[in-house]
């Protein structure tokens, strides 16, 4: 991508209304745009962010054997009367009525649509397990909508619902999604811990949210630090063994890590003294078991091995699709700008032509450019008739994970200079080896 030719309005101001450094950033980073309270378009470097994490959260997802779809944003209210939350829901659902006078609601989260799916289709214990998500946006009319993408009104959601004859498999679904959300915020560079938590409207018993520590976490966090020395790496894990993920479900939760809401003084009381640690925490995923709630309130049941009506087991399963850009952006930056992983980087690397103008220079990105971008590296040149320090000012804001600067001077000599965004460490290397060095693969 050329910058003379892309969409980046860019901030030199800091905006006032921004709080917390992520907003900040992703509004002076020209990421968002609020079109309403808690309510924000995606400019494109911020929309190619958010595509990033998504594609994540898929293949992670389908790696661990959840099957994808999509459901509607907009609800009929009927089938929250069938489960009861229709009224327990409260304020934060927004409710609307179609032209011909029924009541609409857009989802704050879909266990009644699954329910519906799952019961006009599933009639046998034989069609289980099952597990489908979708990601989709939601919305809940929170009374405080702040911090930008963190805590908005319309955000995005990855929502996964299993379906399990007993109580045993659908544990084994639980364990699987632990595992599964460990592996995608491991690769988008986070550290999420899980953290026993309370269910509220969802409900059930089983539960635990992710919690990525930051000062500007909104939840008060309880843990030995003990487990953020574990790590899941590139373990080959098989979704299909009940014992394998069980075993790495309780490798995570054995360590004690609670929210304010399940935090107990006497238990936290027991780890050694220089392990226990108060933080707080940023809540970029949940899950949870619920057993039957939904499918006996709306009459899901299958046939059993015993040709009886048997209850289906269920749990969701949540991320924070869109949450998760901010605090990335919370879990890496500096006085300069944003630092993006680089799995989820906007692009990859940036290119500076600090003389635009200059037949020497102009060809030389030129020529990177290209190379780049025919290796499938994605690139954005900043080919505008700019100040290199504005140049430079306005990669480090935006973060991408390397840049190439291009100048007459290194040039004269056969050399361009690599920096890595994060270490800040520069490299002058020919221009052929910089493309080589940053090729899928090398
Ligand atoms: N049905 C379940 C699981 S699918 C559910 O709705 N879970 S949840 O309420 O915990 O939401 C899932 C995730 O969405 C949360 O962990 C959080 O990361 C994100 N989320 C929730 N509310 C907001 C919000 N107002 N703004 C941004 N992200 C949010």
């Amino acid at each position: 991508m050329r910058l003379s030719r892309y969409f980046l309005p860019t901030l030199k101001e800091t905006p006032s209304e921004a709080q917390i450094v992520s907003h900040r950033l992703m509004l002076r980073a020209g990421m968002i745009k609020q079109a309403g309270a808690g309510i924000y378009s995606w400019l494109p470097l911020g929309f190619r962010v958010l595509k990033k994490i998504e594609n994540i959260v898929h293949e992670e997802q389908v790696r661990a054997g959840h099957i994808p779809m999509l459901m509607p944003t907009l609800q009929p209210a009927d089938l929250w009367r069938e489960s009861g939350r229709y009224d327990d829901y409260g304020e934060e659902m927004l409710r609307l009525k179609d032209r011909h006078g029924r009541d609409m609601l857009y989802g704050p989260t879909n266990e009644e649509l699954i329910t519906d799916i799952f019961r006009a289709n599933i009639s046998s214990y034989k069609d289980l397990p099952l597990t489908l998500y979708h990601i989709q946006w939601k919305f809940r009319d929170e009374i405080r909508p702040r911090f930008g993408v963190m805590r908005g009104r319309e955000f995005y959601m990855k929502d996964g619902y299993n379906f399990d004859i007993d109580k045993p498999s659908a544990l084994h679904a639980y364990n699987r999604h632990m595992v599964a959300y460990l592996r995608t915020y491991e690769r988008m560079g986070l550290q999420a811990i899980p953290m026993r938590a309370d269910s509220g409207p969802i409900g059930g018993d089983d539960t635990h949210e992710f919690l990525v520590l930051a000062d500007t976490g909104e939840s008060e966090v309880f843990y030995d630090s003990a487990i953020t020395d574990l790590t899941l790496g590139n373990r080959d894990v098989n979704y299909d063994d009940w014992d394998e993920c069980a075993a790495i479900a309780r490798e995570f939760t054995t360590p004690y890590a609670r929210t304010d809401e399940t935090h107990d003084p006497e238990k936290f009381a027991q780890v050694p003294e220089g392990r226990r640690k108060t933080s707080r925490g940023i809540e970029v995923g949940q899950i949870f078991y619920f057993g039957t709630k939904y499918s006996d309130a709306m009459n899901a049941t299958v046939q059993g091995p015993d040709g009886k009506p048997a209850p289906v087991h269920m749990g969701s399963h949540g991320i924070g699709v869109s949450r998760l850009v901010g605090a990335i952006i919370e879990a890496s930056h500096d006085e300069r700008g944003i630092v993006w992983p680089e799995e989820v980087a906007p692009f990859r690397v940036g290119i500076v032509n600090v003389k635009q103008g200059d037949a020497a220079s102009d060809a030389a990105c030129e020529t990177l450019y290209r190379a780049l971008t025919a290796a499938g590296v994605e690139v954005l040149y900043d080919d505008r008739e700019e100040r290199a320090g504005a140049k430079f000012a306005g990669m480090d804001l935006i973060g991408l994970p390397w840049r190439i600067t291009v100048g007459p001077r290194g040039l004269a000599n056969g050399v361009v200079e690599l920096t890595d965004r994060r270490s800040g460490e520069s490299e002058e290397l020919a221009p052929d080896l910089v493309t080589s060095r940053l090729s899928p693969g090398a």
